[in-house]
Parts: C-alpha cells; sequence; structure tokens
C-alpha cells in the first residue's frame, strides 16, 4: 500500500550527515508544497483523513513518528525512526500519525497546493468511495 525508502546518508558521526531526494530516484511527483509538524507532545495523534488526489512523501527528521495506513481491505504501519527513512503515501489511503516522542518533526512535500476539498475526514465517507470504485476509475 505505502512504499518505504531509506535515503543514502553521506557525512560521518563527526559533521553530521546529508540525505536526500530528487526527481527521478525517490520523488515519483513534482513538488507543488512543502509543509511541517511540530512542537507536538508525545502520544499527539493526527491526520485521521484520507486525500481523493493528493500524493504525498514524509519525512520525520527528528524524533519518531508511526504511521497507520488504511486502504480500506488492509493496515499497515510504518515508524519512520530514522531521518533518512521516508515513506510515499499516494491517493485514497487513510492516515493516522501518533508522536512516539515530543517534538518530533514531520516533513512533508506534497503534489498539490492545499485544498480542503481534496480531504475525506469521515471514515464512513472514505469506506464509501473506496466501495464506490472511486479511486480505480482512473
Ligand atoms: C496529511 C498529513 C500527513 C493549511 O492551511 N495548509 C496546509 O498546507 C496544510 C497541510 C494544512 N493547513 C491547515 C488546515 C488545518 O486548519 O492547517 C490545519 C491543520 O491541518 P490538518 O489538521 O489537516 O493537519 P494533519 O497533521 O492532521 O494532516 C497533515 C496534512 O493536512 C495532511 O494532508 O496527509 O499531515
Amino acid at each position: 500500500m505505502a512504499i518505504t525508502f531509506e535515503l543514502k546518508k553521506n557525512g560521518n558521526d563527526d559533521i553530521g550527515f546529508l540525505s536526500f531526494f530528487e526527481i527521478g530516484n525517490n520523488l515519483r511527483f513534482q513538488i507543488e508544497r512543502v509543509y511541517y509538524v511540530y512542537g507536538a507532545k508525545k502520544n499527539t495523534k493526527r491526520g485521521m483523513h484520507a486525500h481523493k488526489e493528493l500524493e504525498q512523501i514524509v519525512f520525520c527528521p527528528y524524533g519518531a513518528i508511526r504511521f497507520r495506513l488504511d486502504d480500506a481491505n488492509s493496515t499497515e504501519e510504518i515508524n519512520l525512526d530514522e531521518p533518512n527513512k521516508g515513506l510515499y503515501i499516494g491517493k485514497g489511503i487513510w492516515r493516522e500519525m501518533v508522536w512516539e516522542e515530543d517534538n518530533s518533526v514531520l516533513v512533508v512535500a506534497a503534489s498539490m497546493l492545499y485544498d480542503e476539498k481534496d480531504y475525506i475526514r469521515d471514515y464512513g465517507m472514505f469506506l464509501s468511495l473506496v466501495k464506490s470504485g472511486y479511486w480505480k476509475k482512473e
């Protein structure tokens, strides 16, 4: 359902590390927006929605954040607990995030500008759309 990837780490313990993602390598879409979430306490829950069209890659450069992904047929849990771990989330996936550590930072590169109309924030509606084949019509 989700694609996880590990970025190359350039550097060492003395000078620190540099990781990157780029089109044609780990990045499957042109980025139109970058946002980040910070200042959240341990056990904070966010997400609880799906997207109609949006594709994203997510990273946790500091701390640890657990993603629970659900495509209405199965669920998958991914713990982003290393700065060089990335996760691609396509359209039509319900996501929930739990902060495993205080002040963990979530960085997201998104394929579209922010549009509240792209959000499905009701789980029942999400299940109905999956059942109707909403994401299979393309
Ligand atoms: C997602 C997960 C991983 C904006 O005004 N612009 C933006 O670009 C975004 C992302 C949000 N907002 C507003 C909308 C809400 O009033 O910021 C507020 C918080 O957004 P939300 O409750 O959707 O945040 P999360 O952390 O639950 O979800 C976010 C993204 O919204 C979502 O697309 O996949 O991170």
